[in-house]
Parts: structure tokens; sequence; C-alpha cells
């Protein structure tokens, strides 16, 4: 996609203002001044990112600015579908790795970027459709966030699906022509595959309240009241000369339908308002207690997809910029986020008369252990989540049972051990899985062909 230029009038946000009385409350004492933008943003709890590609990392002026300057990675293109499932079934993850091992080294959290896209899709799946394509998929979501999983901190799980343009819309693509559902049935299956990793949709011409944008709140709000997990949403920015005014309230409104949001691919026009421009975004996000990072699309502007825009905080040699300095001044006197407020210390004590639970009722729920399914289904394929609770006594180890439909099999399973993949079939916890405390509960999933209606699974404790 290429930055939108003529975006409304130039309008540059006026941030900070609007924190309640009770925010400010609780609001944690102002720290010193970042001289860094990792260290700037991290003062404000939040992370500062650059996507990376990764056969810079040898580039002794990139890592050192890399290294010095950011404390979040994402790759520019190393873990999209092309590269990680350059054949169907058959994963490549050396890009990746080297990333994620680069982030570890150097005290970086990585986003994944990105699951599904409509672009950077191998020829294999190009040529797909329907459930075939449905299926292979859902299986990369799976297998992709299963290797990567514990090392993400958060999977664009869908990139750019909505259409430019007024509809506000689903934009036409063959993931979306195997069902409006794909998007929920790819954040399913990637919840089910890295529980600890944060979900995020992620798009570009979102930045201010638009058609597109309305389109994706809409889509989020309904994840949340139907319980799609999702967790974030990402706001690339990819932006011209001049910034929406409405840039902060649209994070703003996201944020308040209960996800995180970042600002995921920043980058600006180069000219006289760039800095102005950077500064403001920066402040936006501060503003925004939900704002929990900021991710520059490159590092220096020879790095660009861009090219001669000049879009980054870096020039070619490395010196930095004055979009550079509004950044980290931005950083410095922004919003830190709420630490949790003090018990009111007016509140009265809980009444002393009020007898204490008797200390030897055993906790409810019954011994053993429980399970419970929730199936994410299209036409001729499933992924089936599975939450196991331990009963009153805990468990050593568990053992889920459950019977397929006629014509449903499984093909591939994670966080458990099938046995039989037809008929009845049993998933057994493995190592790390196996031992829960009384009421503690674990997930595995499945994914299978054919249909799975009316599962009901039983579990066995050891
Ligand atoms: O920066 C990426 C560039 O190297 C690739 O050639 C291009 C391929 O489509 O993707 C660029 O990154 C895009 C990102 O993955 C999604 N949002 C738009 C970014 C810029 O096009």
């Amino acid at each position: 996609m290429k930055p939108k230029k003529a975006v409304r009038a130039t309008v540059i946000l006026a941030v900070a203002g609007a924190l309640t009385a009770a925010t400010m409350v609780a609001l944690a004492p102002t720290a010193s001044a970042g001289t860094t933008l990792r260290t700037a943003a991290a003062e404000k709890g939040r992370y500062f990112g650059a996507a990376v590609a990764t056969g810079k990392l040898s580039t002794s002026t990139y890592v050192n600015i890399l290294n010095r300057e950011f404390n979040s990675v994402v790759a520019e293109n190393e873990m999209k579908w092309d590269a990680t499932e350059p054949q169907q079934g058959r994963f490549s993850y050396s890009g990746g790795d080297r990333l994620v091992s680069h982030a570890q080294a150097n005290g970086m959290s990585v986003r994944g970027h990105a699951l599904l896209w409509h672009q950077q899709q191998p020829g294999w799946a190009q040529g797909l459709s329907g459930s075939a394509l449905r299926n292979a998929a859902i299986n990369h979501v799976t297998q992709v966030a299963t290797y990567y999983r514990g090392k993400i901190y958060a999977w664009d799980v869908v990139n750019e699906a909505f259409a430019d343009g007024g509809s506000g819309g689903r934009r036409d693509s063959n993931l979306q022509r195997t069902g409006n559902d794909w998007i929920e049935a790819a954040f399913r299956a990637a919840r089910a595959a890295d529980p600890g990793a944060k979900l995020c949709y992620n798009d570009y011409n979102t930045d201010g309240i638009n058609a597109k944008s309305t389109g994706i709140y809409n889509m989020v709000r309904d994840f949340k009241s139907r319980g799609v997990p999702i967790d974030c949403v990402g706001f690339q920015s990819h932006l011209g000369t001049t910034l929406a005014g409405d840039y902060q309230a649209n994070l703003q409104r996201f944020a308040d339908l209960g996800v995180d949001v970042q600002i995921t691919e920043l980058d600006v026009m180069t000219g006289s308002n760039q800095a102005n421009i950077f500064g403001a975004v920066t402040r936006a996000c501060l503003a925004v207690t939900r704002c929990t990072g900021i991710t520059v699309w490159g590092v220096r502007d020879c790095d660009s997809w861009r090219g001669s825009d000049n879009a980054l905080l870096f020039d070619c040699n490395g010196n930095k910029k004055s979009a550079y300095d509004a950044v980290l001044n931005a950083l410095n006197s922004g919003t830190p986020i709420p630490t949790t407020p003090p018990p009111n210390p007016t509140t009265p004590p809980p009444n002393p008369t009020t007898p204490p639970p008797n200390p030897t009722t055993p906790p409810p729920g019954p011994s053993g252990c429980s399970a419970s399914v929730t199936v994410n289904s299209w036409t001729g394929g499933f992924v089936v989540n599975v939450k196991v609770t331990a009963g009153s006594s805990g468990t050593r180890g568990w053992n889920v049972a459950l019977t397929l439909p006629a014509g449903a099999s499984v093909t591939n399973t994670w966080s458990a051990t099938a046995s039989g993949s037809s008929g009845s079939v049993r998933f057994a916890n493995v190592d790390y899985n196996g031992q829960l405390a009384a009421g503690q509960v674990t997930e595995f999933g499945f994914q299978g062909t054919g249909t799975a209606s009316g599962l009901a699974p039983t579990c066995t404790a050891s």
C-alpha cells in the first residue's frame, strides 16, 4: 500500500490535558528524562520498537542504533507467510529465529508480523481457495504461533483485511472468500497456540476516525461481545504531511472497547512538518493509557520501504534527525501508565463481627478434573480448544476422552498428546501441563477436518 499523502487539514494534535482527576491521583512520580528512545519509553511503561531486516544485523551502524535506541523489534518480512511456510507444511524459521535471538540477547520484546495477510502469501497458498485455503491458513496460524510460543509479545494475527475508501467493509481477497469468519477463526487458533501472546488486528489508513477505522472498530466491538479472543489493535501510521486532528480520539475509542492499542509501523513523509507529526503521534500514544508502545518501520531513512520519502528518525549515516528529538522530548514529557491506585484509606475496614470463613470447609468443586470445549468450525474443518480444570485434589496428570462425529479426524494437536484420530480419541497431558493445583486450568487444542459438533469431553485425573 501507499501512504496517503493528502489527509484532511494540517492539524497537529495538542495532546495531554484530558486526564481525569482519578488518573492524576494514580500517576507514578515523574521519572528522570531518558536519553534514548528505549529508556524514555520504558520510564513511561511503554516500548519503542523498530522493524528490522535481519540481513542488516551484521551492519555495525545499523545494529548499534538498534541496540542503543530500541527495546522492541518486529521482522520487516521474515515472519510473513511466504517466509515461514514457503512450501505447504514445510516451515522455515531461520530469519525469524535470528531476530528473536537478537532480541533476547539485547533485552527487546518481539512483535510478530503477520500470521495472515492477503500479500506476501507463498505461491502455493495463492493457488488455493475454499476449505483447502481455510485449512491451510488456520494450520499456518497454529504452527507458527505454536513454534514461537512464549517468545512473542504481540502477534499481528490478521493484517490489512479492511478495504480502503468509504465502504467500511472487508477487502476482497482469497482469504475473505473463504468466509467472513476467517478473521475470528484465525484469532481463536492463535489463542489456542500461544495463550500468552497479545493478539492484534493491524491495518493502515486508520489514523483518525474514518470509514475504514470505524469498520474495524465495529469488528472489534463484535469480537469483544462474542468472546472472540482479541487483545489489541495496531495502527500502522504510514503518514503523509498532515495528521488527522482526531488521531488520539481514534486510539482512545478503541481502547475504550477494552483492547490495547499500538502504533505499529510509523513513518512520516519528509518535510517541514515531519518532526511535528512524529512528536504528535508519540504524545497521542502516551496520552492513551492503553497505548502500550510505538514501532517505527525501519531504522535509518535508507532502510525504509519509502525510499526517497526519508520517512524515519535517523539519516542514512545514522545521525539523529530533528524528528528523533521530537519523539524523545514527547516521550520524556508524556504521561506514565497509571499505577494501580492504592486502596482508599478512608474506606472503613470490613465489619469485624462478620465471622471469618470456616477454614476447615474444603474448596468447592469435584475431585478429578473436568473438561469443556470451544469449537471453531468452517466448511470442511475445525479447531477445538479444550479447557481442563483440576478438581479439589489437583492432578498429577490428566486424560480427556471424546468422540468425534463420523467423517471427522484430527490432523494436529498442541499442548497434549493424542491417541487415535477419529471416532474415540484420547488426549493426555504433556510434561509441562499435567500437574495442576486444585481449581487450576490449562488448555490444549487440536485441529481437524470434517465436522466437530456435539463434542462431550470427559476428563480423568491421575
Ligand atoms: O517493508 C516491507 C517491504 O520490505 C516489503 O517489500 C513489503 C511487501 O509487501 O512489505 C513491507 O511492509 C509492509 C508491512 O508488512 C505491512 N504494512 C505495510 C508495510 C509497507 O508496505
